[in-house]
């Protein structure tokens, strides 16, 4: 069996609907799991911390001590923390907060007229509750992803929930504790799965002297949750959307690469290899109108599947119809490809790379030229990691100050700038048969 499978689009005119067609996915169903966690979500609405406990001795196999992580555990893991990647995740952190200080939205006011101004102001949301899983999908630099956006967006109340570990007292893994202790997060909860998200969304009063005792308020309700998570934690985020607001629903990781016969293969197969060693579901998609390219790729890909660490789990990535080579006549039908397909990342490896960049309209990210691989944006470029999968990016953006602001129009008329439009606003007024609407502003002058 080889290793990917080839999709030949070659000599084809395909439609709109055929070209996002063109590439598979892994279907996602996230509804499946709703009906498990709504009665998670009501135990914890109902008894909070007592359920809390009672939740992470069934799923997570511990009944913690602490729900919400003593101060003193936070800073004995950030003392604890290997120096070098202390500074590793500290200029992660510094580039992101750079990246992220560049986003932020200005103010605008825009005069209608004489005396008639509306303006626009960006607010943060004021408290944040961020979802750090455990397990296979443990990442500190999402920790620092989430928190650093946050951040700079102005969000004064973030809280961290991470589930219990058996081996660490029935607290979060250290090194997520020791990436918040880094980042200035002192609010750090051992909860895990839908559990966390409930206790976000609805709070929780505590239910034991360690968590200040019965009716204490131990987490108060947040704004907006963000964080990945498995399907529950995606189950649990849609049930309680609307009473908060969340992140896009996180679908397996992917990545597209837009490669001509000038780029170098061993470098395309280390991008597809290091995208599918996230997960056996994960997509790795390389684009191109070079056959030469193409056969080098695969047989560079044989070689890194069978020395790379994670080399099952990468073979079971690039072996699935969601992973492929894609053949086309020419790097115009490869642009429209790839716009097609929205891939979370999107490599292009090409002459002119930052020239065709400038033209693809959906990518969660770009990744331009020979020395700008998905992995230096996953730690240190500066950029954001948590990015739109499954065609998403058709209609998302990435992570970023954004997704913890909002805005607030402003509306400010004189008693002039009123009167110049009352007549066309009773028209509207009246054709709606809101009468009252007309006299509100005729009654003013
Ligand atoms: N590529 C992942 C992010 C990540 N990679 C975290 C390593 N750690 C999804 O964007
Ligand atoms: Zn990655």
């Amino acid at each position: 069996m080889p290793v990917i499978s080839r999709i030949d689009l070659r000599g084809r005119t395909l439609t709109t609907a055929e070209l996002r067609r063109a590439i598979p996915r892994a279907p996602l169903d996230v509804a499946a799991a709703t009906g498990a966690v709504e009665p998670i979500l009501a135990d914890v609405r109902a008894r909070g911390a007592a359920a809390l406990r009672d939740l992470a001795e069934k799923f997570d196999g511990v009944r913690p001590t602490h729900v919400r992580v003593p101060a003193a555990e936070l800073e004995a893991a950030l003392a604890r923390l290997d120096p070098a990647l202390r500074s590793a995740l500290e200029l992660a952190a510094t580039r992101v907060r750079a990246g992220h200080t560049a986003q932020l939205p200005r103010a605008t006011s825009t005069d209608l007229g004489p005396g008639a101004q509306v303006r626009q102001r960006w607010v943060p949301v004021r408290r944040v509750g961020l979802y750090v899983p455990g397990g296979l999908a443990l990442y500190p630099s999402s920790v620092v992803m989430n928190v650093v956006a946050a951040q700079v967006a102005g969000v004064e109340g973030l809280a961290v929930a991470s589930p219990p570990q058996r081996d660490n007292g029935g607290l979060p893994d250290p090194t997520v504790l020791a990436a918040c202790a880094l980042l200035g997060v002192s609010e750090v909860y051992a909860v895990g799965g839908a559990q966390a998200v409930a206790m976000f969304a609805y709070g929780a009063v505590g239910s034991e002297e360690a968590d200040g005792g019965d009716g204490v308020e131990l987490c108060a309700p947040v704004d907006t949750i963000t964080g990945p998570g498995n399907i529950y934690v995606a189950a649990a985020k849609r049930a309680v959307r609307g009473v908060v607001g969340i992140d896009s629903e996180a679908g397996p990781t992917e990545i597209g690469i837009l490669a001509d016969a000038g780029a170098d293969p061993d470098h395309v197969a280390a991008d597809l290899v290091s995208q599918a060693e996230h997960d056996p579901n994960a997509a790795s998609v390389l684009v191109t109108d070079s056959l030469a390219l193409a056969a080098a790729v695969e047989e560079r890909l044989e070689a890194r599947a069978a020395s790379t660490k994670h080399g099952e789990r990468v073979r079971t990535a690039l072996g699935g119809p969601q992973s492929a080579i894609v053949l086309v006549d020419d790097v115009e039908q490869g642009l429209a490809v790839v716009d097609a397909y929205a891939a979370e990342h999107l490599e292009i490896q090409t002459a002119d790379a930052a020239a065709l960049a400038e033209r693809v309209r959906s990518a969660g990210a770009i990744f331009v030229g020979a020395y700008s691989p998905v992995s230096l944006g996953d730690y240190v470029a500066g950029s954001n990691h948590v990015l739109p999968t499954g065609g998403c990016a058709h209609f998302s953006s990435g992570l970023g100050v954004m997704s913890f602001m909002k805005s607030v129009q402003v509306i400010e008329y004189t008693r002039e700038a009123l009167a110049a439009v009352t007549e066309p606003l009773v028209a509207l007024a009246n054709v709606e048969d809101l009468p009252a609407h007309g006299e509100a502003a005729q009654a003013r002058l």
